[in-house]
Order: C-alpha cells, then sequence, then structure tokens
C-alpha cells in the first residue's frame, strides 16, 4: 500500500523507457505502490509490417504510458512513467520526458540492437540515463564489458541487471539510476 504524502517530500519524475518487450510495463507495475496506470492494447495482425509482434507469449502493447509512484524513502517520492516501446510511439516518449530527471533504458540481451535508437533519442534530449539489463530466463548473459561495447556507453553510464518481476532487485536498479543522478547533481544531495 502506497505511504500517505505528507505533502514536504522531495519528488522527482522518471522515466521507464526501453526497446519493445524490454519490461517497462512490468517494471512500473511491479515497483508501483499505488495502482498503476497502464494502457496496454492487445496486438493484432493488423500491426504487422509496422510493429514489433514478435515476442513469444506477449499479446500486448503500451500505446501510450505506464504510471506508478514509489516512495524510495521517507523523504524522495518518484513518479514513474513508462514509456511505449513501439517506433511509431516515440514522439510520445519525446513529450513523456519532459521534466524527467532522468531515464531508467531497459534492454533485453536478445535485443540488445533495439536499445539503439532509444539511446540515441534520450541522447538527443540531454536526459542521464542508467541501463538496466532486465534478465529474461533464456537471454544470452554478456561481460559488462561486452554490454557497454554493444550499446556504446560511456565509462560514466551505469549498467545493471535486474528482474523487471522483483520488487528488490528493480528498486536496486532505481537507487543506482538515483545515484547517478544526484552525482551529477551534487548540491541536490544536501
Ligand atoms: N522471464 C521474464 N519475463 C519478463 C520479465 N520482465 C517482463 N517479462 C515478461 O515479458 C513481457 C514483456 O513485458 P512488458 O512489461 O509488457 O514489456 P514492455 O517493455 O512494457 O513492452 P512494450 O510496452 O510493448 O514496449 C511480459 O509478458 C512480461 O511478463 C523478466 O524479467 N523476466
Ligand atoms: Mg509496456
Amino acid at each position: 500500500m502506497a505511504p500517505p504524502l505528507r505533502g514536504n517530500e522531495r519528488t522527482a519524475k522518471l522515466l521507464i523507457a526501453g526497446h519493445f518487450g524490454a519490461g517497462k510495463t512490468t517494471l512500473v507495475q511491479t515497483l508501483s505502490q499505488i495502482t498503476p496506470l497502464s494502457t496496454e492494447e492487445v496486438m493484432t495482425s493488423a500491426g504487422v509490417g509496422t510493429d514489433h509482434t514478435d515476442l513469444p507469449g506477449k499479446t500486448k502493447t503500451t500505446v501510450a504510458m505506464d504510471f506508478g509512484r514509489l516512495s524510495l524513502s521517507d523523504d524522495l517520492v518518484l513518479y514513474l512513467f513508462g514509456a511505449p516501446g513501439q517506433k511509431r510511439f516515440f514522439p510520445v516518449l519525446r513529450d513523456l520526458s519532459f521534466g524527467s530527471l532522468g531515464a531508467l533504458v531497459l534492454t533485453d540481451t536478445r535485443r540488445l540492437t533495439d536499445t539503439y535508437p532509444i539511446l540515441e533519442l534520450i541522447e538527443g534530449l540531454a536526459l542521464p540515463y542508467a541501463i538496466a539489463v532486465n534478465a529474461f530466463d533464456d537471454a544470452p548473459v554478456h561481460t559488462d564489458e561486452r554490454l557497454r561495447e554493444v550499446m556504446d556507453l560511456e565509462p560514466s553510464t551505469p549498467l545493471v541487471t535486474c528482474d523487471a518481476r522483483d520488487r528488490r532487485s528493480s528498486t536496486d536498479a532505481l537507487i543506482v539510476l538515483m545515484r547517478h543522478l544526484l552525482s551529477l547533481a551534487p548540491e541536490a544531495s544536501r
């Protein structure tokens, strides 16, 4: 259950981004302490050729946004905005990014190259980010060095592994992002 807000907490808006099926909606649903908003629609054959529809077992895709709220500590409330992963909704990602402190970019090692356009977009928005590899059961495991090389990450960009279905592990990924954001604005942490 969501802890009641006192009104004097610090708040931060965070973007949860990533390619199709990376686990964005799952992560927001796992972490939110309020009933999360999701805008998923069933994928049909009408989307073939336009959308990614090719993930076994995945029947729905986000068409607007996810929203959730999490009190990370007594005095810090995070508002989580999950972006859609389908390319035709990228303008929505840009709109959702306004006012965000930073982004957690989820990826699946079976689709690492699908992360490129997302990173291009986020870097174009000058939004600081951390990468969270969502560890799917049958996905290949790579060393951090390999992951950094494939995604061409800056040495300072945090890279973590998480399971978007697991609260502890997803919280840890957000903490890594928050520490990174605070390191970029040290005065904000005082
Ligand atoms: N095995 C495993 N499955 C996961 C994990 N995270 C999500 N899933 C499943 O993978 C599928 C994709 O998750 P979503 O959360 O819908 O992905 P998304 O990034 O929101 O997808 P789009 O909005 O369509 O871009 C769902 O069926 C989840 O149940 C994970 O960590 N491990
Ligand atoms: Mg989604």
